[in-house]
């Protein structure tokens, strides 16, 4: 390996590293203004800039921190090392696009691949990534140095073996990983843990080791079902490798943004943590983005300094703290060197820092945690039990208006959890608290909900209980606590007026949705399929057809809800106003169990008649699941479920 500079950073105390008679941990970091060349050809703004790697180096610089670590300057990667992981014609392509070539030609390149440009600088930029990235891996193997982090640019993990994508151009940490497999027998590394938490998941990293069991690939990332960068569907928890490489892979598919310390903290304790411990690795090589960090303008997340610190800290506990660390994504300048600043102090085992993750995991994220888990469990054996309630009934309240905001925080919003980070410390951001308590006491009793429109159709009515998403929805369902499958299930027809209104709905486009008129009308006829459920899943299955956060701190519909229903026939529920569903009505007793059903308020449906709220026949595939469901249900021939739809459709109220 070539080196292009290298001096040793002013190490307070003596050779063996002592500050105050403590051990001082010898840290490398790699810092060379050559990679900031690589820019945009014409100027323009991106993201991905210059000043990212020299805020975070002025950052450890002013903190007095860069003193106390082994500088060394970058170093460039050896064709042979890079194309351990990518193909000739790739490592050629990048070689190419030296200062001497015509920007046009390089404007070309970069315009048929995915999210990447370039510039004259580029080449050298990701030749000195790739190698720095080397240099600080094979120093903490040889245990020269205890850890490292190289503070590098283009990034890497999303570069493939024969294409550049997504800022990236060489996969640093792949590089850095086969040349210490392949390469360096010597040092005898033989188990490689490469940990990813950079906001984006790592597509290259997990295909370059898809088949080898050496390395075991984790990455936690927004993933929400596909749609985040780089989007489909690799970033899965069903992509576990192959070959014998099976279950050497591991993503953590965040379902959305706003993901914070508590929600990273929990997939750390709960997945990657324990796996490490069976694992063993030999070294654990690190690929930083700080783009899931706080104010991150692309990531949306909510990662504090303090976040970061203890994942590294618990990372701290392997391979004896050989750790090499090295930048990926992370667009906040500001954020990015605070992260930076508290990973580094980490390393040096300075303090703690400072901070408290007081708030919980979504109910997502224990959904998306467990799921990985049982996915995985079969080669992870410390995986496979299940999480008991009283953790997981720790989460944060999701507020339904954030669900369509936009994902990057507003200052007030994030001044607002960093507030609230100031309390604990490293060692108790476990919170106990006990669970809330009206769950037990509803789910104690059954009710019948009579459904009379897509949740007619099984399916559909499923994703309300355990969640996710039927065919022809736009959206998925969080689900109800209590995943327990309806009891029992019989069909019913009401004296009931069906009819369709609204302009579109979230979860099936365009069109209108059924509505039952509250007040009975003895010559119109609602068919309805009753489920068997219990009070407490009728108040998530109520939650989340009002667009309400299932784990509210009090039930929409308690016991003397219940009550005041069964004498008054319908009661609209405050809680719920804004919803279209907020109306709760008693059809009845089955069995002596309440029959209950949702729709709008009597005045809604004033409105309806009136005409001050239109009206509106179901689209298509709307209309289907509603006929799919009296059909499958027994309820009706295709035909006649037809013609009872167009009838509701079209006739005027
Ligand atoms: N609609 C890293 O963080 N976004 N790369 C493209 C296109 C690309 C991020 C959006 C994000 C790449 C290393
Ligand atoms: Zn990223």
């Amino acid at each position: 390996m070539a080196t292009t500079g290298e001096s040793s950073g002013n190490n307070y105390g003596d050779c063996d590293g002592k500050v105050g008679g403590k051990i001082q941990r010898k840290v490398g970091l790699v810092y060379d203004e050559t990679m900031c060349k690589h820019d945009t050809p014409n100027g323009e703004d991106h993201p991905e800039c210059p000043d990212r790697i020299r805020v975070i180096w002025d950052k450890l610089q002013l903190a007095g921190v860069s003193q106390r670590c082994v500088v060394l300057g970058g170093s460039k990667a050896e064709d042979k090392h890079l194309q351990l992981v990518h193909t000739k014609d790739h490592v050629k392509l990048v070689k190419s696009l030296s200062t001497k070539q015509k920007d046009y030609r390089r404007n070309r390149i970069a315009s048929q691949l995915n999210s990447i440009y370039l510039n004259g600088g580029s080449s050298e930029a990701a030749y000195l990534a790739a190698g720095s990235v080397v240099e600080v891996a094979e120093k903490v193997a040889e245990g020269e140095l205890d850890s490292g982090f190289a503070i590098v640019r283009p990034p890497g993990h999303h570069a493939e073996a024969d294409e550049a994508m997504g800022f990236c151009l060489f996969n640093n940490v792949a590089v850095a990983a086969s040349y210490l497999l392949n390469e360096r027998p010597d040092l005898g590394i033989k188990k490689i843990l490469i940990v990813d938490w950079d906001v984006h998941h790592g597509n290259g990293t997990q295909k370059m080791f898809w088949k080898d069991p050496r390395v075991l690939f984790f990455s936690v990332h927004r993933h929400e079902y596909g749609g985040f960068y780089p989007a489909g569907d690799d970033g899965y928890y069903s992509m576990v490798g192959e070959g014998t490489g099976e279950g050497f892979n591991i993503n953590v598919p965040w379902e959305h943004g706003r993901c914070g310390d508590a929600d990273y903290l929990a997939a750390w304790d709960h997945i990657l943590i324990p796996v490490a411990k069976e694992f063993n690795p030999d070294i654990i090589l690190l690929s930083a983005g700080f783009d899931a960090a706080i104010r991150d303008p692309l990531g949306g997340c909510r990662v504090t300094p303090y976040g970061y610190s203890v994942m590294l800290k618990k990372l701290m506990d392997f391979a004896q703290g050989k750790i090499a660390m090295a930048l990926e994504g992370g667009y906040n300048l500001d954020s990015i060197a605070k992260s930076s600043l508290a990973c580094v102090q980490t390393l040096l085992e300075d303090k703690a820092i400072q901070g408290s993750s007081e708030a919980y995991p979504f109910e997502s994220s224990w959904r998306v945690i467990q799921a990985v888990r049982k996915r995985l469990s079969a080669y992870w054996p410390s995986l496979a039990d299940e999480l008991s309630w009283k953790l997981i009934d720790q989460k944060t309240p999701t507020p339904s208006i954030l669900i369509s905001s936009s994902d990057s925080e507003t200052e007030d919003e994030a001044n607002e959890i960093l507030d609230q980070m100031s309390k604990l410390s490293i060692e108790n951001h476990q919170v106990d608290t006990a669970p809330t308590s009206w769950r037990a006491d509803l789910a104690k009793v059954d009710i019948w909900y009579a459904s009379y429109g897509s949740n007619m159709w099984k399916p559909r009515f499923l994703c309300y209980i355990q969640g996710g998403q039927a065919e022809g929805m736009r959206k998925a369902c969080v689900g109800s606590m209590d995943k327990s499958p309806p009891k029992e299930i019989v069909w019913e027809t009401f004296p009931n007026r069906l009819f369709f209104g609204r302009e579109s709905t979230v979860t099936w486009g365009v069109g209108g949705v059924a509505f039952t008129n509250p007040l009975a009308t003895p010559d119109d006829q609602t068919h309805m399929c009753l489920y068997r459920i219990t009070l407490e899943q009728f108040n998530d299955v109520l939650s989340q057809e009002n667009a309400l956060n299932v784990d509210s701190e009090t039930p929409l519909f308690d016991l003397a809800a219940l009550q005041l229903v069964e004498s008054k026939g319908s009661i609209p529920l405050e809680a719920a106003s804004s919803g279209w569903y907020g109306n709760v009505v008693c059809l009845g007793k089955e069995s002596d169990v309440p029959i209950l059903t949702m729709t709008c308020t009597v005045s809604a449906v004033e409105k309806f008649k009136s005409g001050e709220i239109p009206l509106r026949p179901p689209a298509k595939s709307y209309a289907n699941t509603l006929i799919r469901g009296l059909v499958e249900g027994g309820r009706f021939s295709e035909t006649e479920a037809e013609a009872y739809i167009d009838t509701a459709a079209s006739k005027p109220l």
